[in-house]
């Protein structure tokens, strides 16, 4: 077998077709061997939520819903759940060797244009068959405790992630509206208490009068998207009956990155310990690339 993690890096026109569109699908980047072995690992995390990082969002959405909140379900009720989590590196020895694999950190290192990179978290995303919650709309940067430009995210699934079965949506250049939105709890638009920003605008009304750009890539392992922190983005739920969406992100920032806080978002154990405006570099927030 061909051990080898990375068998490519982005190509220059990867590299614009992400700062120009704010992300961008890379085929056959990475080796499928090497993504599908953390499926052990991933289930196990499913079953067990090992040291406690994962959350099932599809009972969030049921508690959200029986305060007369408004969650994103296209309007059925599914037999599958959406489970997701983040810091399983921290938990896990096979999640750590996979979020800290400086192939991956290279990839995320070309693109922004960095001479290294920092993980700022991993996170597992799986929505098992027939999953009802669709995951709504909302940019990253607002739930991280930094500032800079040089931030991204990718996603990289286990599984043959299409329309039918969750992919991801983005809206094509959000990076670069001017627009600071609220966090939201992720099944629903509803904003988590105590933050700032903007509502998210009505996506796909705006998709639908042809003012914005809405694209999706079907993915298989071995691919990823890269968005950008400030690209908006969102999930369909798991229509299918059968074929699960397992997916894992690594987020990353680049030179240009220092700790900044942001009212209300959640806060990892560490922050209490860093000041705005220092540098990420430490093991809470390792260099990944270069070694
Ligand atoms: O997998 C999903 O449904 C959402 C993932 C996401 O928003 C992210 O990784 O930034």
């Amino acid at each position: 077998m061909n051990d080898k993690v990375l068998l490519r890096l982005p190509s220059e026109e990867e590299v614009t077709a992400f700062w120009e569109d704010g992300v961008v699908c890379l085929r056959g980047v990475l080796n499928p061997a090497f993504v599908l072995a953390m499926a052990p690992a991933v289930d196990r995390l499913v079953q067990e939520s090992i040291g406690g990082t994962m959350y099932d969002m599809s009972a969030m959405g049921a508690e959200i819903a029986s305060t007369g909140g408004d969650v994103l379900t296209d309007g059925r009720q599914g037999r599958g759940r959406f489970v997701s989590g983040t810091d399983h590196w921290r938990v896990d020895a096979g999640c750590r060797a996979f979020a800290l694999n400086p192939g991956i950190g290279a990839i995320g290192a070309r693109l922004l244009r960095s001479h290294k990179v920092n993980m700022w978290e991993d996170s597992v995303l799986v929505k098992e068959p027939d999953t009802a919650e669709r995951t709504a709309w909302h940019q990253d940067l607002s739930y991280f405790h930094v500032r800079g430009e040089q931030v991204c995210t990718t996603w990289i699934p286990l599984d043959v992630a299409d329309a039918e079965t969750g992919a991801m949506s983005f809206v094509r250049g959000s990076h670069r509206w001017q627009g600071q939105y609220r966090p939201n709890w992720f099944v629903s638009n509803l904003p988590m208490p105590g933050t700032e920003g903007e509502v998210i605008p009505d996506i796909e009304a705006l998709a639908a009068a042809g003012e914005v750009e809405v694209v999706q890539f079907d993915l298989g392992p071995g691919d990823m998207t890269v968005h950008h922190a400030r690209t908006l983005h969102a999930a369909g739920g798991n229509l299918s009956p059968s074929r699960r969406r397992r997916a894992i992100s690594l987020r990353y920032c680049g030179d240009d990155v220092v700790y900044y806080f942001r009212a209300g978002a959640p806060r990892k154990p560490h922050h209490e310990f860093v000041r705005e405006g220092d540098v990420l570099d430490g093991p809470d927030c390792p260099v990944v690339w270069p070694v």
